[in-house]
Order: structure tokens, then sequence, then C-alpha cells
């Protein structure tokens, strides 16, 4: 850890040469040329057989022009086109150059990286008619928003391997304005795309990059396995709806760390398909670490898992998360249809300040996206593990609701200290349906949580994703 830190902190020097390495860019450029530009800080903690791409090219040689108003729709489509054609010769590097590009939806290719420059910034065409209806997604089986189809994705990526997508947190801009009204009036005949969505993909890496005003959810990597998202930072306005910042979902050995989301929905949603949808495609979210993670959503959870999550969620692990002004710390989101299972959960380390709920389970959520819901797929709601918290100015410590005849288990909730807001609820702690227990908590928590003596359990053992690397260039 400490030499990739010293890496970081070298190669923060060697970008101010960036302006003068920019004169070499066109064409294929020797990975020498990339490590210049500090893409080797930014890959420098990964390491993978492609971490440093054989050829380089620049948006402007696709005849990109950033000025803000001009469209930059086919020349990003012409540049990942051809790069696409040296996935197998080595990968290729899109950079986005200082400027504010307008552009249309646009696809990743395999063995890429879209690497932005500080300065660069990349605006989402606020045209509707630039973003064509697509399928809904195999595990919800209609739109989120409404039935149908959805809008296409912003950046889209579907069965690819070896993704970067970074920069020297340069700016992807959604536009999201134009979204939200349009949702709030019931204008949109379809469900509204998401900023950058990677589907059926694996070896994915998102980091220092900046994603703001996004149209719906921001990060959506969904039937996917192997993904770090690292550095990020996510802005919206904490009243625009539905724009979850990162939102694993359906995929396997997720990595979220070093991240800042401030939000109008939640900062984390872990998903795995919607009641029916995601019970018929059976993939499920598992093997997802979270860490040094910071979060404001004064309407939504830090961490929610679900409302969808009938593929099951399981292996969760978050430590080292601070929240300010958010709803609830984690919530547990699920009801009577969805089937699937949420299980060994492990949270510890969380530093909260003003909050309504600290602890939030939910087993009426409802939300079916059709008739066809299957009223005895009950979920399993088990094994969640919730440990030295510090809260303070908390309107209600917990709110824990199971489901009758299937009652939550292995609740356990260990060295938390709540600090009461100066007009708190008189029920401090509201428990239905659940099982399990508790160990130095304060306030005291609900009769069906008892104190037995033993702090909550963490995993010992670390993840394989926890140590996935991408090379660098060059030993
Ligand atoms: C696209 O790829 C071709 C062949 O690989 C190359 O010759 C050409 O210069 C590339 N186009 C641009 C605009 O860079
Ligand atoms: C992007 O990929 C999706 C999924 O494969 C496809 O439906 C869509 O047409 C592609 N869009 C563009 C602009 O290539
Ligand atoms: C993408 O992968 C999925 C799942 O493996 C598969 O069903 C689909 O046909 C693939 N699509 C393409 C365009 O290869
Ligand atoms: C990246 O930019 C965001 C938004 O301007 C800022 O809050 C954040 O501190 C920046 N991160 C780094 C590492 O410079
Ligand atoms: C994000 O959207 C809000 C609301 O429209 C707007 O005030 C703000 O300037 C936008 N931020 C950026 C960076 O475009
Ligand atoms: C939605 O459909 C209505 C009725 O067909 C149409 O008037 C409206 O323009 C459509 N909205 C969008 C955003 O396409
Ligand atoms: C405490 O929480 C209340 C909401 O319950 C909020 O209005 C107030 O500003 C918070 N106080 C501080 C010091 O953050
Ligand atoms: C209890 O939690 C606090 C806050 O996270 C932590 O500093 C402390 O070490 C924990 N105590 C034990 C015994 O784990
Ligand atoms: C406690 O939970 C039940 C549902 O389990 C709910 O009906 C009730 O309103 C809750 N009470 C408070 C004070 O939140
Ligand atoms: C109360 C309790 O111990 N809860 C869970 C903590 O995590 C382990 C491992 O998943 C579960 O078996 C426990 O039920």
């Amino acid at each position: 850890m400490e030499f990739s830190q010293s890496i970081r902190f070298l190669m923060v020097r060697i970008l101010a040469t960036w302006t003068v390495a920019m004169a070499t860019f066109s064409g294929a450029t020797e990975c020498r040329q990339t490590e210049q530009i500090g893409l080797r800080r930014l890959i420098g903690d990964y390491e993978s057989p492609t971490g440093c791409r054989a050829h380089v090219a620049d948006l402007t040689d696709f005849g990109g022009v950033g000025d803000g108003v001009t469209s930059n729709t086919k020349a990003f489509r012409d540049a990942v086109g051809n790069l696409s054609m040296y996935s197998d010769d080595g990968g290729a590097m899109l950079l986005v150059p200082p400027g504010r590009w307008l552009t249309g939806p646009f696809n990743l290719t395999s063995h890429f990286t879209l690497f932005l420059h500080s300065d660069a910034v990349i605006l989402a065409s606020t045209d509707l008619d630039e973003y064509p209806i697509v399928d809904p997604l195999p595990s919800y089986g209609r739109g989120r928003d409404i039935p149908g189809g959805r809008y296409s994705n912003f950046i889209w990526g579907s069965n690819l391997t070896d993704v970067i997508v970074t920069g020297d947190n340069g700016t992807i801009n959604g536009q999201g304005q134009i979204w939200w009204d349009k949702f709030h009036n019931k204008e949109l005949n379809s469900t509204r795309g998401y900023l950058l969505e990677l589907m059926y993909s694996e070896k994915i890496i998102i980091s220092n990059l900046v994603f703001v005003n996004s149209s719906s959810w921001n990060l959506h990597p969904v039937y996917c396995n192997d993904v770090v998202i690292s550095g990020v930072t996510i802005l919206a306005p904490t009243t625009s709806p539905n724009t979850d910042g990162i939102d694993p979902d359906s995929c396997s050995n997720v990595r979220i760390e070093d991240s800042f989301v401030v939000s109008g929905d939640d900062c984390i949603a872990i998903k795995s398909g919607w009641d029916q949808y995601g019970i018929r495609v059976g993939i499920p979210s598992e093997h997802i670490l979270i860490r040094r993670f910071t979060c404001i959503s004064p309407y939504s959870a830090v961490i929610a898992l679900g409302s969808e999550m009938s593929g099951g969620i399981s292996d969760v692990r978050a430590e080292d998360i601070v929240a300010i002004h958010s709803e609830s710390a984690v919530r547990i989101k699920t009801g009577v249809g969805r089937g699937g299972y949420v299980r060994d959960v492990f949270v510890r380390g969380v530093t909260l300040h003003t909050m309504k709920y600290v602890f939030w389970i939910s087993g009426n959520y409802g939300s079916h996206p059709d008739d066809g819901w299957d009223p005895k797929a009950l979920p399993e709601i088990s094994g969640i593990n919730y440990s030295n918290f510090v809260a303070e100015n908390v309107t209600m410590a917990a709110n824990l609701e199971g489901i009758d005849s299937d009652v939550f288990s292995g609740i356990c909730i260990s060295n938390v200290t709540i600090s009461l807001s100066p007009k708190p609820k008189k029920v401090q702690w509201n428990c239905t349906y659940v099982e399990g227990s508790t160990y130095d908590v304060r306030p005291t928590p609900c009769a069906l949580l008892p104190e037995n003596g033993a702090p909550c359990a963490f995993p010992t053992e670390t993840l394989p994703v926890e140590s996935l690397q991408l090379d660098i260039c060059s030993k």
C-alpha cells in the first residue's frame, strides 16, 4: 500500500507534463508515452495483462470539437469503432482532451480505456431523439419508471472484457434536468437510461472521475464480474429523481472504494432483479466490498440492499463508511413476491451525522413490475451483522420490519453508540418479525434483539476482488 501511495505522489507531478505530452498523441503511441500522461498513476494500483494499451488516439483525431455546442456523437462512435480494431492487438486508449464535448450516447469496446483529462467534460446530449429505445433488462421485465422499453444508456458497453473508464478527475455530465422535468411531468413514454452501464462484462475499472447530473442511476454494472470502482465523485441535486450513485446489479466480485456520492437516491444500491423476472434470470449479486466511502443522501440510504433483490444478494462487506444527512445507513428493502435472499452482510466502522434511522429493514416495500408476481415468493433475510457504529443527531435508532411467517433472522448489532436529535421519536427501536442479538448498543435495543455478550462477526479471509489489479505498463 505504501508503495502505491508513493507512486501516486510521484505521478501527480508527472501529470503536469500532460500538455507537453498531448502534442505526441496522434495515432499509435508507445507505452512510455502513456505513462507520461499519468495513466500509470491511475492504473498503478491495478495489474492486468492490458493495463497499458498499445494504441492511443485523441478524440480530435476523429473530428471532435470541444466547444460545448458541436455534436461529437459521430466522433465518439468513429473513435470507438476504429479503436475496437485493436482489441486483439494490445488494446487501445481514447483520450478526451480539455474541452466540453457534447455527444449523444456511445458504446465502449473491449481492451479499451477511455481517459478524460482533468479539464475534459463529456456533456450528454439533451436531444431525446438521440437516445433510441432499447429492450428492458431481462431481470426487470420492463422499464423501471414505466412499463415498456428504456432509453439508451448514455455510455454503454455489453459483452465486454477489460474496460477502463478513467481520467485525471475529468467530468461526465448527464445534463439530467430535462429528464427529471419530463419524468416529474409524466411526459416520458419509456424509462430513462443510465449514465454509464456495463452489461454482461468483466474486468471493469471505473476510477478518478466526476459524474454529475445523471438522468437516473449513475453507474450501473449489470450481469458483470470483477468490477472496481475507485476514486469517483458522483454529484446530483438531493431532490433529483432516482439518481442512485452506484448500483451493482446481478454482479459478482465488485469493489467500491475511496468514493463520494451526493445524490437524490441511494448512494449505493445493490440489486439483483425484480420479482418473477429476477427470479427467472437468477443471477445474484455476491462478493461485494465497499470501503472508504462517503455519502450524503437526505431522502435515501447510504447503502441499500434491494429493493430489487430477486436473484439474491450475499457476502456484502462494507467498512469505513461516513455519512452526513442521510435517511438511513444500511437499508434492506424487500417484500412478498420478491423471492431471493439477502444473507451474509457485514458492515463495520460507520460514522454518521444527522440521520432519520441508523438501521432500517423494510419487509413491506411493495412496488411490483406487474400482476405476475408470486405471493408465495418470500425473501430469505438472514445473517446480517452490523458493528462499530457511531451516530449523532439521530431521529430513530432502528426500524426493523420482517414479514409475518418469514422472520428475518440472524441479525446482529454490536458496539453501536447513537446520540439522539433534539426531537427524537418516542419509540427508538421498532422491531417486528425479526430475530437476532445485540452487544454493547445504546440506546437499549428492542426485546427481539436481546443482549448476547458477543460482538458481531466480520469475515477474516479476504475476497479475491480486494487484490484485483491491472498490470502497470512496464516492470
Ligand atoms: C482508423 O483505423 C485505420 C486502420 O486501422 C487507420 O489507418 C486510421 O488512421 C484510423 N482512423 C483515424 C481517424 O484515426
Ligand atoms: C450499443 O450497444 C447496445 C447493446 O449491444 C446496442 O443495442 C446499441 O445499438 C449500441 N449503440 C451504438 C450507438 O452502437
Ligand atoms: C451477451 O452475453 C449474453 C449473456 O452471456 C448473451 O445472452 C448475449 O447473446 C450476448 N450478446 C452478444 C451480442 O454477444
Ligand atoms: C474531483 O472533482 C470533484 C468535483 O469537483 C472534487 O470534489 C474532488 O475533490 C476531486 N477529487 C480529486 C481527487 O481531485
Ligand atoms: C446540475 O443540475 C443542477 C440543476 O439543474 C444545476 O443547477 C447544476 O448547475 C448542474 N451541475 C452541473 C455541473 O452542470
Ligand atoms: C409520449 O407519447 C405521447 C402520446 O403519443 C406523445 O405526445 C409524446 O410526445 C411522447 N413523449 C415523448 C418524450 O416522446
Ligand atoms: C440535527 O437533525 C435535524 C433533523 O432531525 C436537523 O434539522 C439539524 O440541522 C441537525 N443538527 C445538526 C447540528 O446537524
Ligand atoms: C467500537 O466502535 C468504535 C467506533 O467505530 C471503535 O473505535 C472501537 O474500536 C470499537 N470497539 C471495539 C471493542 O471494537
Ligand atoms: C413500527 O413498525 C410497524 C410495522 O412493522 C409500523 O406499522 C409502525 O408504524 C412502526 N412504528 C413506528 C413508530 O415507526
Ligand atoms: C447474530 C449473528 O451472528 N448474525 C450473523 C452474523 O454473520 C454470520 C455469518 O454469515 C451469520 O451466520 C450470523 O447469523
